[in-house]
């Protein structure tokens, strides 16, 4: 299923202050003109009431747009989810919804309740009092929402996540830094990726597209200073936040440099891969040795020796040559693999 990414929407939530401030600002703004020999109490008495409104839809209208801009929690994706469950507490999501939209009805009425009054006074003073009044209840009606609020707030931590055809499969590119995995990316995929943040980790994510003749073959996602050390080494919600990419359908192309330029020794990149194999167990993984260009053969030999049991693809990430092939050969596995299930 394709769906666009649940969260690019999410507005800005203010706390109950800034809410306030803004629609007490706005109504301050607010004058009336009429012509001078019109009584002075009627006057008054409809400038109180375009303020007390302008309070009310200011403050409705922010209500609202906060609550449609959140998403349907029950119909996110399993890998939007999972994201989403370390962010907030869901239940207290929906209680927060609740309660924003109580609120914002809860506002409605008293405004309701006070034009009425305000057209049935009988002086400007009491007109006056009537609005301050207003204003002291709707306060104490956000002041009330603050903790919801807050709740809601956090949500937009997920604005920046990548956008995930669902229809197609992901190709998550590992392996330890400088090992050659942009540059993969690059060869297999057009364009410029798209490059997106992942929450409660400094890291981007970026995701490019493997183009076939009918269109969108896969996806190749490259998460660079995520899946590139052992899972033992992050904290407990940068590994819950790797652990949601288990649920996007494909599989893994492990990238290793043998000649150890990358500045990381093979046997720390052995441990690398199984510990990201450990990790994605269910899925297909094909491990790809690169910079072929400098490779010598004793680089290479040494590192098929401990990566006896892999088939080995080699590739020159330089020249995107052997890279192809890799993705090609995750394409016929993941097929495999969707075929048995
Ligand atoms: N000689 C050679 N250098 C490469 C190859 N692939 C990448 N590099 C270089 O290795 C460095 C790290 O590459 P990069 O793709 O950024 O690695 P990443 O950190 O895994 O994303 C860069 O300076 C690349 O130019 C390759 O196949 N051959
Ligand atoms: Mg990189």
């Amino acid at each position: 299923m394709v769906q666009e990414q649940p969260f690019r929407e999410v507005i800005d939530v203010p706390t109950p202050s800034q809410l306030i401030d803004t629609a007490f600002r706005r109504s301050s703004r607010i004058s009336v003109k009429v012509p001078a020999k019109r009584d002075k109490l009627l006057v008054a008495k409809l400038k109180e009431e375009m303020r007390v409104r302008a309070v009310a839809s200011t403050i409705t209208d922010k209500l609202r747009r906060i609550k449609n801009s959140m998403p349907m929690v029950d119909s996110l994706h399993p890998f939007y989810r999972d994201l989403f469950y370390l962010v907030v507490d869901v239940d207290r999501f929906k209680v927060a919804l609740f309660r924003t939209s109580k609120a914002s009805k809860i506002v409605e009425n008293l405004y309701r309740e006070y034009r009425s009054r305000i057209r049935r006074v009988g002086s400007t003073l009491e007109a006056a009092r009537a609005r301050r009044e207003f204003y002291g209840r709707v306060a104490s009606v956000l002041r009330e929402l603050e903790g919801d609020l807050k709740v809601l707030s956090e949500v937009k931590k997920l604005r920046r996540l990548p956008s995930i055809d669902f229809e197609v499969p992901t190709i998550i590119v590992s392996g330890a830094p400088n090992v050659g995995k942009s540059s993969f990316v690059k060869c297999v995929s057009t364009a410029q990726p798209e490059v997106a943040e992942y929450p409660f980790t400094t890291k981007r994510i970026e995701v490019g597209h493997v183009m076939g003749q009918r269109g969108i073959l896969a996806q190749v996602v490259d998460t660079p200073g995520l899946l590139d050390r052992p899972l033992e080494e992050r904290n407990n919600i940068e590994r819950q936040a790797i652990v949601a990419l288990k649920n996007l359908e494909g599989g893994i192309a492990f990238l290793i440099d043998p000649t150890e330029t990358c500045g990381f020794p093979l046997s720390y990149q052995v441990n690398v891969l199984q510990s990201v194999s450990e990790t994605f167990k269910d899925k297909p993984m094909v491990v790809a040795l690169t910079k072929m260009d400098i490779a010598s053969k004793e680089h290479v030999e040494r590192a098929l020796e401990r990566l006896e049991g892999y088939r080995v693809f080699l590739c020159d990430t330089l020249k995107c040559e052997g890279t192809k092939e890799v993705v090609e050969e995750l394409l016929r596995k993941v097929k495999k693999c969707a075929g048995r299930s």
